[in-house]
């Protein structure tokens, strides 16, 4: 049973789920571990979650505060969102129970740059941290942790938490360990230092995490896969994307502003930048590199392929099968693939300075190519801003793709103005959908929008998109970013009224 605790003290300290739960208290916060589905806590959620039921079915108020990596799981998420047990959440979700909260006003969410947890975490902004929940995969004979599936910001809570509670997985692979790079060397102002990582498979840390077994106060053992949820195969829309992107990456190399194997790939959630992944393997590019947030699908079928050389990133999110094919070969692809924390994975100075091609999905854009990832009609949040902006601002390239409608066609993705900003236009470089592909790399914003209605807007919306710029360049208050602002959020109005816009 405790083959995977290694430390003497701390076999000592296993307990079962609703022992460990019983030690987070009301009204406290809870650091956990998790990133897009990968190595998050599964047992002792889900008895705080019942824990907190019974108490309110006792007339008892209690919530918590959680903070993660990311996104985490039904059991996570979920089953703390079901019991109404989270006031406060921070910093990305894609959990449904606990979307609907939020949207209905009653669960306080701060979606946040994912490079800025950390720091902020240190800083102090958010309060103290009480308790570090998280997964490993195992506990070495020194007591460091051997990490899970996801790094996150599993080395800030515990360092920073009050009292550590770990779950031991025996689900996740113990040749994981070695594939990890957790680095030690972040500082406030004024003591930051440059960070040495100047290539993607740089190794600058260490395999494990440090912590002081004196701190940890309860284990709990579990054998729960992860989410791993699988991704739907790349339709006619999601392959013409990809494709629009091979053209332009061709391109890029015969312009000379790209090298041949490209620059490190990032590539954000969803199926189409999964599509796009697995059109790589197509493609004429060889011994590329990744440094990335999220590891899914299309890029292990790219390491697989041999055209990806390695990737960096500080998580997997994969369906079953990959999950499978990767635990049956860990050992193969521990040698090319880096686990790190998200401060770095997703650090600018980093990105910057490895001139990172970012590819990320979108919600909307508009003609002048702000790009909204996170809310739809202006109010409702989706997931979050994740690791886009982290990546859109200092990336080499920043591209967003999406297809040109959403829900049947009843919504153009394309829109006079975005309903919310996340990516302001100096950060969004590229556009595709479907449709077509923008570059707007030095284009004025009259010249934005002109590409823009041309080359990516769907048929069925085109006219009337160039019917409203017409009209702005007309009557304008300024023509520099024409605008008609009694006009421009009309069409998320309409769909509001009408469910179509
Ligand atoms: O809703 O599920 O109810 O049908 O939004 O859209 O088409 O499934 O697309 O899975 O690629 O996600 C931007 C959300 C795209 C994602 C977003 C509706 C649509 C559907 C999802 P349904 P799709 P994807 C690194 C990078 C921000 C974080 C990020 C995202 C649902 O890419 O979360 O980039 N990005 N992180 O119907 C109304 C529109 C819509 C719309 C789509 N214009 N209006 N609804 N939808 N467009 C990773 C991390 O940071 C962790």
């Amino acid at each position: 049973m405790t083959s995977r605790i290694a430390h003497p003290l701390l076999q000592s300290r296993v307990m079962d789920a609703e022992a460990a739960a019983a030690l987070i208290a009301p009204g406290t916060t809870v650091g956990m571990s998790g990133f897009t589905g990968a190595g998050y806590p599964k047992a002792v959620p889900q008895a705080l979650a019942r824990r907190i039921e019974a108490a309110h079915a006792a007339g008892d108020p209690f919530a918590i505060s959680v903070w993660t990596g990311a996104s985490t799981g039904p059991e996570l998420d979920g089953a703390l969102a079901k019991a109404k047990g989270i006031d406060f959440r921070l910093p990305y979700n894609s959990d449904p129970i606990a979307r609907e909260q939020i949207n209905r006003g009653e669960m306080n969410y701060f979606d946040m740059h994912l490079s800025q947890v950390a720091p902020m975490a240190w800083q102090g902004f958010f309060g103290p941290l009480d308790t570090a929940l998280v997964e490993v995969t195992a506990i070495l004979p020194d007591g460091s942790l051997v990490p899970a599936s996801s790094v996150g910001n599993n080395k800030t809570w515990l360092d920073r938490a009050g009292q550590v509670i770990l779950e031991v997985n025996r689900w996740q692979n113990p040749a994981l360990e070695g594939m990890h790079d957790i680095y030690y060397g972040t500082a406030l102002p004024p003591h930051r230092m440059p960070i040495p990582l100047v290539r993607a498979d740089d190794r600058i840390g260490q395999p494990t995490f440090r912590c002081d077994p004196a701190r940890v106060v309860a284990i709990v053992e579990t054998d729960t896969p992860d989410r791993n949820l699988p991704f739907k195969p790349a339709d006619d829309c999601a392959q013409r994307i990809a494709g629009h992107l091979m053209e332009f990456f061709a391109h890029e190399v015969a312009q000379g502003r790209l090298p041949e194997n490209l620059l490190p790939l990032q590539s954000g959630v969803g199926n189409i930048a999964n599509a796009v992944l697995t059109g790589l393997i197509d493609s004429p590019f060889e011994n590329m590199t990744a440094y990335t947030e999220v590891l899914q699908d299309g890029m292990l079928d790219l390491l697989t392929s041999g055209k990806l050389r390695m990737a960096s990133s500080t998580a997997f999110s994969l369906s079953p099968e990959a999950a499978h094919a990767l635990n049956a070969d860990m050992d193969r692809y521990r040698e090319r693939i880096i686990l790190r924390p998200q401060e770095i994975s997703n650090h600018p100075e980093l990105i910057r300075r490895l001139g990172c091609i970012a590819m990320n999905g979108m919600i909307e854009a508009d003609i002048y190519g702000n790009v909204n990832s996170t809310h739809v009609m202006g109010s409702a949040i989706q997931n979050g801003i994740g690791g886009s902006g982290d990546f859109a601002r200092n990336a080499y390239i920043s591209i967003f793709m999406a297809p040109s409608t959403a829900k049947g066609g009843a919504i153009s993705t394309i829109v006079p103005q975005v309903s919310h900003v996340d990516h302001i236009n100096q950060d969004v470089q590229v556009i595709v959908t479907e449709q077509g592909l923008a570059d707007l790399r030095g284009l004025a914003p009259r010249q934005r929008a002109c590409l823009i209605i041309e080359t990516c807007v769907h048929p069925r919306y085109r006219d009337r998109l160039a019917d409203y710029y017409e009209r702005a360049l007309r009557d304008s208050f300024g023509k520099h970013s024409p605008s008609l602002l009694s006009e421009a959020l009309a069409w998320h109005q309409n769909f509001i009224a009408t469910g179509h816009m």
